[in-house]
């Protein structure tokens, strides 16, 4: 049975980058953090170590969110221990970065399956649940600029970003009755595993930084603090919202 009276939150995808940023600040936020992985791996137990080390609540939560049967014991899982769920962030994502030539059936496949079938499938079965435990639920997608521009090497992952928006507009309209709310966050360049070899070569690096206004590339807690916002009570009436975390790179011409 439950564990813990404090409200829960799934963070998909939680084991590095900007998932475990978020799940270790919905913890300090006083949330019962589900850090979700593909597999039991040494990040999914450090985010989880450092929820504990801050005095922070949380429990590693593990399934393949490509396998939808993977998303139904997950969520059959949270029923049973926890009878809620008060937050669910969709951010599990890749980006194989491909030259529009190279993109094979089977990348647009795991692509668009890790990041917006998973989605929809989390967000409907979170969403029966807010509604059956009449839950002001919060739904956060970690979508893109990607969504908004294209990139030279996303032309398969750049649609799953703006699919992501449009899905959590539906789902603002669909859910908005129940006083759930869903919206998008969308980064710019953040330093992270999933673009750690492009960074590295520097004229990559260099292109990125000077497309911002702020000159730099962002870290995973700059994305924290709005996700914690938008999970709290107070922002009840942000829905169907796509907010930008760029530094400023949607708006920079240069
Ligand atoms: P990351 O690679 O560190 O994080 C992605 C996480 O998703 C990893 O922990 C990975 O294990 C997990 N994941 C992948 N497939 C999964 C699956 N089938 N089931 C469960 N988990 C799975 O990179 P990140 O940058 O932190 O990415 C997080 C999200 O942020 C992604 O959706 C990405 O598209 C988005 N994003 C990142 C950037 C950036 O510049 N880093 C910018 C905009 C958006
Ligand atoms: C983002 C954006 C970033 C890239 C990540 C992987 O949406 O394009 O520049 O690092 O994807």
């Amino acid at each position: 049975m439950n564990p813990t009276d404090k409200p829960v939150a799934l963070v998909t995808g939680s084991s590095s980058g900007i998932g475990a940023a978020l799940a270790r600040r919905l913890a300090a936020e006083g949330h019962h953090v589900l850090v979700n992985a593909r597999s039991e791996n040494a990040g999914a137990r450090a985010t989880l170590a450092a929820i504990h080390a801050a005095g922070g609540s949380g429990e590693l939560a593990i399934a393949d969110l490509a396998d939808l049967s993977a998303i139904r014991t997950l969520f059959a899982t949270i029923r049973q221990r926890h009878g809620r769920i008060d937050v669910l962030v969709n951010n599990a994502g890749i980006c194989p970065f491909r030259e529009w030539h190279e993109i094979t059936p089977e990348d647009w496949d795991q692509t668009h399956h890790t990041n917006l079938r998973a989605g929809f499938f989390c967000t409907q079965e979170a969403a029966k649940l807010m509604v059956e435990t009449k839950t002001a639920g919060r739904i956060i997608a970690i979508s893109s600029i990607s969504a908004l521009k294209g990139g030279t090497v996303q032309a398969h992952y750049c649609p799953t970003k703006g699919g992501q928006i449009s899905m959590m507009n539906a789902f603002a309209v669909c859910l908005g009755p129940h006083g759930i709310t869903c919206n998008s966050v969308l980064p710019g360049t953040i330093e992270t595993p999933i673009n750690a070899d492009y960074l590295s070569v520097a004229q990559n690096r260099l292109n990125l930084e000077r497309q911002t206004c702020v000159g730099y590339i962002g870290l995973p807690d700059d994305v924290a603090g709005l996700v914690a916002f938008l999970a709290r009570p107070e922002a009840r009436y942000i829905t169907g919202a796509a907010i930008l975390v760029d530094g400023g790179e949607f708006v920079h011409h240069l």
